[in-house]
């Protein structure tokens, strides 16, 4: 057996999932390493000393330790969806989109979820700020299906996880706010086969060959 790609994953992590998500439709099998955070394998923090998960070793032994480049490593291989060419916009539609998720949400999101790790927070406050972009993916999501046209693409993918997280924060306030369009585009999501698989359940690495992920398919056995 030829050795596959090896992927530190954390399930719960949002970054892990949009890895997961764009490994797993992309069919690019990798060895599936979990990883709890508190206690971060040594063969990890070896090849990537700033010890974030996701983290994917190729075969070749490059190691991507950004989510989003492991997203378009796996999409450039294979991409049966077209996520990397949106119905409408571009790359730099989608990088910015990603970019505006991952700077400014993300850290009203952290302050909003987690406050008593932040001094002088008001998890409100943060919300509040949160929401504006929540405002701006509804006001999106009125137009077209997706965030950039009416099919997925690498934005959807890569931003859901971050409203799931959000939305779940407080399940009830979430469902109560004005965002129409917003509401079903996650439960559209979280419905989704694709979703549950890649949230699958794996014991904690320790030592030897992780699992195969995503699972080999019986068609693809030999
Ligand atoms: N920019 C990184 C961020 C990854 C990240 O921050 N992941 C979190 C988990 S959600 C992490 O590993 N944090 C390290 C820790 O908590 O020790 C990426 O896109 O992959």
């Amino acid at each position: 057996m030829g050795s596959y790609p090896i992927l530190y994953s954390f399930r719960r992590c949002p970054y892990a999932m949009r890895a997961r998500l764009a490994l797993s439709i992309s069919h690019q099998v990798c060895e599936l390493r979990e990883v709890v955070l508190r206690d971060k394998p040594p063969e990890l923090l070896a090849v990537s000393p700033k010890g974030t998960v996701p983290v994917l070793i190729d075969g070749d032994g490059s190691v991507l330790e950004e989510s989003l480049e492991i997203m378009l490593w796996a999409l450039s291989k294979h991409d049966p969806e077209a996520w990397l060419h949106p119905e409408q916009g571009s790359m730099a539609t989608m990088q910015a989109l990603i970019a505006e998720c991952d700077g400014g949400f993300k850290h009203h999101l952290d302050r909003y979820k987690y406050a008593q790790r932040y001094e002088d927070t008001d998890a409100q406050v943060h919300r509040g700020e949160g929401s504006k972009f929540l405002e701006k993916l509804n006001a999106q999501l009125g137009v077209t299906s997706y965030l950039c046209g009416q099919r997925v693409s690498l934005a959807d993918i890569a931003i859901a996880p971050f409203i799931r997280q959000f939305a779940n924060t407080d399940r009830t306030w979430f469902q109560q706010q004005p965002w129409p369009h917003l509401q079903p585009w996650l439960t559209h999501f979280l419905d989704s086969a694709l979703f549950h698989q890649i949230m699958e359940k794996y014991p904690k690495w320790e030592s030897g060959t992780g699992p195969l992920f995503p699972a080999l398919r019986d068609s693809a056995l030999p």
